[in-house]
């Protein structure tokens, strides 16, 4: 026997393909050391090609599964990926506050609302609860480009109005957002920009030249959260999930005919 890992909890869809959602959070908190839990929200029909179905988990039910994990297993993090219907955001929202997630627990926010191909995973009546039920409950929010013209209406297309994203977002309630910059194509870099509401710090990376990028988003937020579940504070921890994805990224391998997935086995060097 052996002390007990810190526990992160994934509140994510499953991907049939094993690239993103709750399998590339869970192998995510595996390789960083931590402990995984998981509430289905959804179960997606989806290969390399993309997405094509996916039926919802009874709001209830979601609920159920966070509050069977949090009151005997216990959280000391957690994250939201897919969560397909405003009664499930609702549901999420109200147990969060039951088990004291987003107030002594850290939440990670990923506003995921579409598949890499476009396939959309968020119903578009959601975005209203998103916005008013989870963002003023998360410790962290963590929107692509897309996702910030979504919340927001704002279209990026340079560092400066990063920042002016980075703003509104942090009005509607989340203590941290870290506003990713990945979907600046013509930027040799990919820059995200964190901001508390005073002070911003950008963290950069190599863009690397591979089209195999399915499950970046989740897998980032994961590695963000086992740091956080580790005791991180926050700087540190995007500190720690930046420097995860660029490897994830860099070792990303095709699979199917289609998009492959970033990976997590160059955290297992024996293997690879
Ligand atoms: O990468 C976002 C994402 C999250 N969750 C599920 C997904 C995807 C993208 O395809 O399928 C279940």
């Amino acid at each position: 026997m052996t002390a007990a890992p810190p526990v992160a909890l994934t509140i994510a869809g499953s991907d049939s393909g094993g690239g993103a959602g709750l399998q590339a959070d869970l192998r995510t908190f595996t390789t960083c050391g931590v402990h995984g839990c998981v509430a289905v929200t959804a179960v997606t029909v989806q290969n390399s090609v993309g997405v094509t179905g996916f039926v919802e988990i009874a709001p209830t039910m979601v609920a159920d599964q966070m509050r069977a994990v949090a009151t005997d297993i216990g959280v000391a993090a957690a994250k939201t990926g897919m969560l397909a219907s405003a009664a499930i955001i609702s549901a999420v929202a109200g147990v969060c506050d039951e088990v004291g997630i987003g107030a002594s627990v850290p939440l990670v926010v990923d506003p995921v609302a579409a598949s890499m191909h476009g396939d959309p995973l968020l119903a578009g009546d959601a975005l209203a609860a998103l916005r008013s039920e989870l963002l003023p409950r998360a410790t962290l929010l963590t929107p692509n480009l897309d996702e910030v013209r979504l919340l927001t209406g704002i279209d990026v297309r340079s560092r400066r109005e990063q920042q002016e994203a980075a703003r509104a977002l942090h009005a509607l309630g989340p203590r941290w957002v870290l506003v990713k910059g990945g979907h600046l194509h013509a930027d040799p870099e990919c820059v995200d920009l964190l901001y508390d509401g005073s002070e911003f710090t950008t963290f950069t990376s190599h863009r690397l030249a591979t089209p195999h990028t399915h499950g970046s988003g989740d897998t980032l937020a994961a590695a963000i959260t086992s740091a956080l579940a580790r005791g991180s504070a926050l700087p540190a921890a995007v500190s720690h999930g930046k420097h995860y994805i660029e490897q994830a990224v860099a070792h990303s391998y095709p699979l199917g005919s289609g998009v492959g997935p970033v990976s997590p086995f160059w955290r297992l060097r024996p293997y690879l």
